[in-house]
Formats: structure tokens, sequence, C-alpha cells
């Protein structure tokens, strides 16, 4: 029998998602600050509160916080698409959602590739926000060939990444020495070129026609734009930014501040201007600059069902009838102003979210609960045991991302004065043949988490009805 020492994927995506980690910090160094502050910031929260902290523990999820991160990345063709699906798969993570940007003035459409079940989220929660670039939404025809011939001529993986996907695939997995190579191969993709593979004449075109588009066509490869530690207190690490030399973002996308936090809310600091070089006619290497990289730091609340969304969109969208955010931040206090007041009517404890079927929760057991005393009635019911307090619950975190919010991220870092109208077309189905694979639903996934943790109390309690 042949023996095989695979290193789980979980392992190799938490070793891919630290060494993204310390090779953005060498290449960004605000991202190295931006992290200390969060580490400082999520321990004061954590001293300060104790419930938080017996949550997280009894849910098992404090100990991922501190290594929690998304990145994201922008590529240019189907091809390059389904391979990185191939090397993500490799490290457990998967495509969850469609996004559609076109309709924010970005001519992309994204996922996000992430861990799923439960236990591989407790490893290590690394996901990444990966976006196409539809050059179908470019008008000028003669710029669109240009572009997509260059795209066309590079190769973003290493030969050696690629034997290593195809090893894993053939095999079935990657031994430890195959594990180490494949995390350092793949890490190349995403490393930061300051050599354009486009001469200046055809960036300035290209950036012309979107500054999304130069960034994606004119390089080496997807270097990977932003890396977003997780926070518990977004508004005090936005607050406590400036003094630490980073300028954020006029405001945080996503909802207000809460009691129980919501989905999500995120800010960022500004791109920054890096110098790169662009080859001329005569072949010599000229200088320039280019602006893409950027620090972003999130806050994560509890995942809605469609009913919550929806509530959730139509209060985004109403305060945004009335206050715009301008992105000179001139109108900010407004806007948050705004934003509180209409979403006073989403409730705002867990209890009454949970009852009117707002958000989606993982149900356990409670410890030492006298099960002799339960009827059989009420064993089989999750809403009495509830009530009896025989299951406790804990709101389900929201894994995955905000298409308005992830416009106005893009929207701030491609500079504020780039908004443009594409008639917006979204293309699940059209995104997922570039991909190689269907999107996985995140609402079917979170609800199924929700009924798997109801099944097993259920399950729990059910000798005791027999027995009543
Ligand atoms: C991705 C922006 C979206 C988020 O956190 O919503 C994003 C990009 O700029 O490529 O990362
Ligand atoms: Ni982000």
């Amino acid at each position: 029998m042949k023996l095989t020492n695979f290193v789980s994927a979980d392992a190799i995506r938490a070793s891919f998602s630290s060494a993204m980690s310390s090779m953005y910090r060498t290449e960004v160094p605000a991202y190295g600050t931006l992290l200390s502050l969060v580490a400082k910031v999520n321990a004061q929260t954590l001293a300060a509160s104790p419930e938080l902290r017996h949550r997280l523990e009894q849910t098992d999820t404090l100990d991922r916080i501190s290594e929690e991160r998304h990145g994201a990345i922008r590529v240019g063709t189907a091809a390059e698409l389904s391979m990185l699906r191939r090397a993500f798969t490799i490290m457990g993570m998967y495509p969850v959602g469609y996004y559609d940007l076109s309709e924010a003035g970005v001519p992309v459409h994204s996922t996000a590739f992430r861990p799923v079940s439960d236990a591989a989220l407790k490893v290590n929660p690394f996901r990444v926000f990966t976006s196409l670039l539809r050059l179908d939404l470019i008008s000028d025809a003669t710029l669109r060939e240009e572009a997509s011939r260059t795209l066309e001529r590079r190769q973003i993986f290493s030969g050696n990444a690629i034997s290593l996907i195809e090893k894993a695939e053939a095999d079935g997995g990657l031994d430890a020495d195959e594990a180490t190579q494949f995390v350092r191969e793949v890490l190349e993709t995403f490393r930061w070129h300051d050599r354009a593979s486009v001469s200046g004449e055809l960036y300035n075109r290209l950036h012309d026609a979107h500054r999304l588009v130069a960034d994606v066509v004119s390089f080496k490869g997807p270097h990977i734009n932003h890396l977003t530690p997780r926070t518990l207190d977004i508004d005090a690490v936005q607050e406590l930014m400036p003094a630490h030399g980073i300028s954020p973002k006029a405001v945080i996308e996503g909802p207000p501040a809460r009691a129980c936090p919501i989905l999500l809310r995120q800010t960022s600091f500004k791109a920054l201007e890096e110098d790169v070089s662009f080859h001329n006619a005569e072949g010599q290497w000229e200088s320039g600059s280019h602006t893409a990289r950027f620090g972003e730091i999130e806050q994560r609340g509890i995942a809605l069902t469609p009913k919550g969304r929806a509530l959730y969109d139509q209060l985004l969208a109403k305060s945004r009838e009335v206050v715009r955010p301008a992105a000179d931040g001139s109108n900010a206090d407004d806007y948050l102003s705004e934003l509180a007041r209409v979403f006073e009517a989403f409730p705002d404890d867990w209890n009454s979210i949970r009852e009117q079927g707002l958000g989606y929760f993982r149900y356990s057991v409670a410890e030492c609960f006298p099960q002799n005393s339960l009827s059989s009635r009420e064993a089989s019911n999750i809403a009495a045991l509830v009530a009896m307090g025989a299951v406790r619950f804990d709101p389900i975190v929201y894994e995955d991302f905000l298409p308005v919010s992830a416009a106005g991220i893009f929207q701030s870092n491609l500079g504020d004065d780039t908004k443009q109208n594409f008639t917006a077309s979204p293309s699940q189905q059209e995104f997922e043949s570039q991909l190689g694979a269907a999107v996985l639903d995140e609402f079917a996934h979170y609800e199924s988490l929700e009924r798997a943790s109801i099944d097993a109390c259920l399950r729990h309690f059910k000798p005791v009805a027999l027995a009543s």
C-alpha cells in the first residue's frame, strides 16, 4: 500500500496567508502599521468586553481573529481566472458569490475565494476577492484589441506553480516539500512588479479608458492590491489611524455602528502613488508612476437572510438618496447621521433579529441544562428549547462581501474623479463559464449551517424525549 502524507488544504492556506502577509508588509509598510494598530485595538476591545470575549470563546472563534485577513486581486482573462481557481482549490478556497461591479462604474465582475466549512474557517478564514476585467465594457475597439493582445501574451503563473497544481490534482494532494514549494511559487503571481510590461504611451491610453484597465493590463501579474485585517472595533481604528500616520477614507462603508453588528463594515487608506518604469519606442526604461495598492480594515457582523439583506439594501439606498457621501469627506457627518437615523428601522438585539428571520444563527446545547426536565414536545421544538434556555444561539459571522461597499473601496482607490457609467450588465453565467465552475450561493450556505446546528441540538435532546 502506498503511504502518502499530504499536507491538509487548511494548513496550505494558513501558510499561504501568512506568506502573503509578510510579503505585503515588506512591499507596503503602512499595512504593517495597520496590523499593529488593529492588534492593539482588538486587545483593548476584548479586555473591555468580557461578553464579547466569552461569545468568541464559546464559539471557538477567538483564535482566528488575529490571523484573519482578506486580500484582493484583479485578473485579465478567463484562463487566468480558471487557473487561479485551481490554485485556490488546493488551499481549500472555493468561489462564493457573484458580484457585478459594472453597476457601480467599475468594469469588472467578481467572486470571493474562501474556505466554506466551519472547521476550515476556524483554522484560517483567509479569502481573496477576485475580479475579472470586462474588456467588453470598454468602448474603444482598437484599445480593447490591444489590451486583449497584451493580456494573451502574459503568463501570470510560473512553470513550477502550474506543475504543482497539476500534480496536486492528479495525486489528490501535496506532501510537505511540495506544499512549501507550492506556496512559494504561487506567491510569485501576487508580487508587485515596478517595471510595466507596456509602453508609457499604451499605459496612458489604457489609463484614460479607465484606471482599472491600466492596472490590470500593464503589469506582469495581478499584484495583491490590499490585505485587510479584521478589527473588533472599526470606529476606534478609523479614529486612531491619523495619529499613526495613515489617512483613512472619508466614511466607513456599510451599516452604521450598532450594538449587534450586521454584515460588514470597511474602511481603507488611499492607494499609494508608486514609482514604476515603462519602456519607450527605443526600448529604454522611462520613469513614471502608478497608483493601485492600499490598506483596508474591516469589522464583521452577522450574516443576514435574504429578508434581512433586502432590508439592509433598502435602508442603505434610502440613506444615500438623502445624502450621498462625497469623496472629500465634506458631508461625512451628515451622511453618518442620516445612515444612523435610517437604520433605526433595523432591530438591534439578537433575539429580535432571530425572531424576525433577519439573520442566521448557530444553535448549540446550553451547558448544564437538566435534560430530564423536558417534555417530548419541548425536546423536539427548537423555539421551545431556546425559550427554556436549553439551547443558546450565536450569530453566524458574515464571511462574504458587499457590492456597494466594494464599489466604494474601488472608487476611493481609483481616484475619486473617475466615476464612470457603464450599463449594468450582471452576467453570472458568463463569469461561471470563465471561471470553469459555478459559484456557491452564500445564502443557501448560511442556511445549511444554521439548519445543521438546529438538527444537532434536536438530536441531542431526542433520546430524552423518547424516554419521557
Ligand atoms: C477590490 C475591492 C473590493 C472589498 O473589501 O470589498 C474589496 C479591489 O479593489 O480590487 O476588496
Ligand atoms: Ni477589501
